[in-house]
């Protein structure tokens, strides 16, 4: 009998009634099995317990929230590891970690140092291959202090990181091999720069889009540094290849269109998850999981209209009202296969 070693669930909470959802021992759940991580997404949330990790998002409808919630039926154990909280099984490792924005001058620094410690604690635990990471940042689309976009500022920090930990045979030739794991970088409410991700034993395989540019390749109108990301990546576990689809939103080539029209972006953006799907060897119709982030609540409605249509039936789909990490994007999406 199979045993899978990791599985997603997208769980709605009502707030009334699940207050102290964060405060119980829930490590293990006999109707779900062990956790892994559960990233509660929720508006003004913060407060993280063992394996429970804040993201102060709104959702769709005010009043609930959303977990994220990670699963393996096989036991799992704590691990900390400087400002990292890891937990993993025998094969895949779950982390987080919060990196307070300084008050002033560039966040650039703050995040590299986040990430290079996380190529060492990749290294030190024995699961040293990044497969999926997500970045959720304050004021994304705001100047710092010293005038540039946090957005930009934050993707400086993680390139520099990148370099830097190839430099000390860390990770892979990031460019050269194309060693990056799929990603989302998406606003949020609070302070701090949050972020977790998976990580396995072995590599996980780049995927991109045939007509976007490589991020990693942008030239430098989308800023000082390029984002650090591949389109998708597969992984391999005994029993299962989850696909992991980065966050995608309507840009072709390297830049944003249909600016101003949210139904236009909505389906270029389903259209590059399809293209990165068929890319992968799956389908849009195969994914199970997709996460719908929309910038203006007032939109939610024309882009759950156009996902129901054209995402699977079957498919678990949250969405969430929060910045995208261009100013000209209104949404972006992004999605899994178990
Ligand atoms: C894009 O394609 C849109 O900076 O980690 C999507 C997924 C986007 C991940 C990131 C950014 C990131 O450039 C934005």
């Amino acid at each position: 009998c199979r045993t899978p070693l990791l599985t997603c669930r997208l769980i709605r909470k009502n707030l009334s009634r699940h207050a102290d959802i964060c405060s119980a021992d829930a490590s293990y759940d006999p109707d779900q099995g062990f956790i892994l991580g559960n990233a509660i997404y929720g508006s003004g949330k913060t407060g993280d317990t063992a394996g429970h990790f804040a993201i102060p998002m709104a959702s769709d409808t005010p009043g609930t929230e959303w977990h994220e919630t990670w699963l393996s039926q096989a036991p799992v154990q704590a691990l900390q590891y400087g400002n990292y909280a890891c937990r993993h099984n025998t094969e895949v490792l779950w982390g987080c970690t919060a990196i307070p924005v300084p008050a002033k001058g560039a966040c650039a620094p703050a995040v590299a140092a986040a990430y290079l410690e996380l190529f060492n604690l990749l290294q030190a635990s024995g699961f040293p291959h990044l497969w999926r990471i997500w970045n959720y940042i304050p004021r994304i689309n705001q100047p710092n202090s010293e005038g540039l976009e946090m957005y930009r500022d934050f993707n400086f920090g993680r390139a520099e990181a990148f370099a830097d930990a190839y430099d000390q045979g860390l990770v892979q030739m990031p460019w050269a091999t194309r060693h990056m794991p799929a990603a989302t970088g998406i606003g949020c409410d609070g302070d701090s720069i949050r972020l977790y991700f998976l990580a396995g034993r072995n590599p996980g395989t780049h995927v991109e889009n045939p007509r976007q540019v490589a991020a990693y390749r942008y030239p430098a109108d989308h800023g000082p540094r390029p984002p650090c990301f591949a389109r998708a990546s597969t992984a391999r576990l005994p029993g299962s290849q989850p696909l992991f689809i980065s966050g995608t939103a309507s840009i072709i080539g390297h830049q944003t269109v249909h600016i101003g029209n949210v139904v236009a972006q909505t389906h270029a953006a389903i259209d590059n998850i399809a293209l990165v799907a068929g890319n992968a060897g799956s389908s849009l119709q195969q994914l199970t999981l997709y996460k719908v982030y929309v910038r203006h609540a007032r939109d939610l409605e024309q882009v759950r209209r156009i996902c129901t249509e054209r995402l699977p039936a079957q498919a678990q789909v949250a969405y969430f009202v929060a910045d995208i990490c261009r100013s000209n994007l209104l949404m972006e999406l992004e999605a899994m296969q178990h």
